[in-house]
């Protein structure tokens, strides 16, 4: 008698799907706004948040989630910044999942309503389609990266809820048209709000935390 195969595939996505819905419950039930950072490696997102420790200090408990490929280098600057922090480590993964970010959040030390931001790992690409249970994506793009980045890397551009263009006190030095990189932003998503912000500075971060604290939960 002939050997029949079968195969058998893995439905890995609507596992993600569910791991997503489970953090969202999680989320739910303990009052924390997840806000999914991402934005290419380098474009200033740990940066971004050490300075928003101080800018929401006093007006909202926050946490971070780090994500990377490896080292908690990152983990450990927030920690310097005197956030709850913890590192999830992706390997080879180019993203972070949900299940991961789940089990983060299980273990967050948080007690109360809360901001948790997740710092996914440097990619433009691959986070941007990943639902983690997040209440908004949000863009990190650095002035150095050129003004072109949104039309060639849509998918981010069109998910996010807010775009953070940062590092503008470079400007000065670069030979950059900021009204292109606006212009190319509101082709791919003519909605969404962008945040002009220097982390070394400050410059631009009070809006930024302002409208932070107007992202509800997800639908
Ligand atoms: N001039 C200037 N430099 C910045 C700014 N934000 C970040 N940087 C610098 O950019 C480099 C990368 O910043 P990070 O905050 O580590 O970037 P990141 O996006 O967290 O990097 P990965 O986690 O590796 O993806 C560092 O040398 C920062 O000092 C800024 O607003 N202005
Ligand atoms: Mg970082």
């Amino acid at each position: 008698m002939p050997t029949e195969i079968i195969r058998v595939y893995r439905d890995v996505l609507s596992d993600d799907r569910r791991w997503a819905q489970a953090a969202r419950a999680l989320l739910q039930a303990r009052g924390w706004i997840l806000l999914n950072l991402i934005g290419s490696p380098g474009s200033g997102k740990t940066a971004l948040l050490e300075k928003l420790a101080g800018a929401l200090r006093d007006r909202a408990a926050c946490a971070v989630i780090e994500a990377d490929c490896a080292t908690t280098r990152d983990a450990e600057r927030i920690r310097g910044a005197g956030l709850p922090v913890s590192q999830i480590l992706t390997g080879d993964g180019c993203h972070v999942t949900a299940a991961a970010v789940h089990q983060a959040l299980s273990d967050l030390p948080l007690a109360g309503p809360a901001l948790v931001f997740v710092e996914n790992v440097g990619n433009l690409v691959c986070p941007a389609s990943c639902d983690i249970g997040e209440a908004a994506k949000i863009a990190v793009l650095s002035v150095t990266e050129g003004e072109d980045k949104p039309l060639k890397y849509p998918i981010l551009f069109r998910a996010a809820r807010a775009v953070v263009l940062t590092k503008t006190d470079l400007l000065p030095h670069l030979r950059y048209r900021l009204e292109d990189v606006l212009a190319a932003l509101r082709q791919v998503n003519g909605a969404t709000p962008i945040f002009q912000i220097s982390a070394k500075t400050g410059a631009g971060l009070p809006a930024f935390a302002d409208w932070l604290l107007t992202v509800g939960p997800p639908e």
